[in-house]
């Protein structure tokens, strides 16, 4: 059961403890856990790229993990199977993760159409964005069609997101205006579309108000002419305007689809991917590199002394990696 082959089978029939062993084995920081992590995503590469993949982002407390639960129980209604992941730079801190205690997703991980993955605490952002990638793609060989990603809206982790998913949704509050300020520009860049959330009780006409704000501000910062994204108001407590807004997320991705952007943007994700890795692996080379913490430790007595420049002590080092023979790590 534990060979990769014998655990991508099984995943690919829909087993789900073969699916949270296969996560939890691409999840892995052992590099002794690397070679059978690959050889399981090469048996699945053939069965991914089939599902929609949504990131959703947006403040703490906007209500990302309320929605993505209201979203995925409708859309398993419908007769979709929705995966859910997390990239959270707070868990990261804190080591624990916040899909696993403070979850409001009790119903959806519960559904047998739907899964959700805790993120895996206590690793950088590079690290975790690359794991969420592979769960993604190993979560999509399960036979999940739609995958959604939350993460918080706080100006790194969204980039990450943005890089492995096929539109990008910012949840804003109906106190817009205050909200517009507190939201980075590049976050505003990055949203495919905005949904103004919570419009619902007193908020409700506060909301319709904000969104109209919210449309004139995306107009200015994407200037006449060009696409600008849909701003969608919505409640996840009262259920108002979630299907709307499923409708204008397929209507979004069929357009992508149409204009050939969709096929674009996942083969520039992979080559951007690819470029990351290579950097995380060239760098992991150079210290798994025989000799390299002497040489490392010499350069910077130099550097610190004031006797070399530091760009001229990376260049040495560097050159004596790719004179000297390299181990893989
Ligand atoms: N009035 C109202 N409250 C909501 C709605 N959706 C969520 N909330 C409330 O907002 C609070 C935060 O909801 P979460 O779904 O945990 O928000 P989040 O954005 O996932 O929060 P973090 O993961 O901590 O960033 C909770 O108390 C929810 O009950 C909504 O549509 N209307
Ligand atoms: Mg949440």
């Amino acid at each position: 059961m534990n060979a990769p082959r014998e655990l991508a089978a099984a995943v690919l029939a829909g087993d789900r403890l073969a699916l949270a062993r296969a996560i939890t084995l691409v999840e892995s920081r052992r590099a002794a856990d690397r070679p059978a992590a690959e050889a399981l995503l090469a048996d699945l590469l053939p069965h991914t790229g089939r599902s929609i993949r949504i990131g959703i982002t947006g403040a703490p407390g906007v209500g990302k993990s309320t929605l993505i639960e209201r979203l995925g129980l409708d859309l398993c209604a419908k007769g979709h199977r929705t995966a859910v992941f997390a990239v959270d730079p707070s868990s990261m801190r804190s080591g624990g993760s916040i899909l696993g205690d403070k979850t409001r997703m009790v119903e959806l991980s519960r559904h047998p159409q739907a899964f959700v993955r805790p993120q895996p605490g206590g690793d950088t952002l590079g690290g975790v964005a690359a794991h969420t990638r592979e769960a993604l793609l190993v979560g999509e060989a399960a036979g999940f069609d739609v995958v959604l990603v939350e993460t918080i809206g706080t100006g790194q982790s969204e980039t990450a997101v943005h890089g492995m998913v096929d539109a990008f949704l910012l949840l804003l509050s109906p106190a817009a205006g205050d909200e517009l300020q507190g939201i980075k520009r590049g976050v505003m860049e990055l949203a495919d579309l905005v949904l103004v959330h919570k419009a619902d009780g007193e908020l409700a006409t506060e909301a319709q108000r904000a969104a109209e704000q919210c449309r004139m501000g995306l107009h200015i910062l994407h200037g006449a002419g060009s696409q600008v994204p849909p701003v969608l108001v919505a409640s996840s407590r009262t259920g108002m305007g979630i299907s709307e807004l499923w409708t204008a997320l397929r209507a979004w991705i069929e357009n992508e689809r149409a204009s050939g952007r969709f096929a674009a943007r996942r083969s520039g994700q992979q080559v951007a991917w690819l470029e990351s890795a290579l950097r995380e692996q060239l760098v992991a080379a150079f210290f798994a590199t025989a000799g390299h913490a002497a040489a490392l430790a010499e350069a910077r007595a130099e550097v610190q002394q004031g006797r070399l420049l530091p760009s001229a002590a990376a260049r040495q080092l560097v050159a004596r990696t790719f004179v000297a023979p390299t181990t893989t790590p």
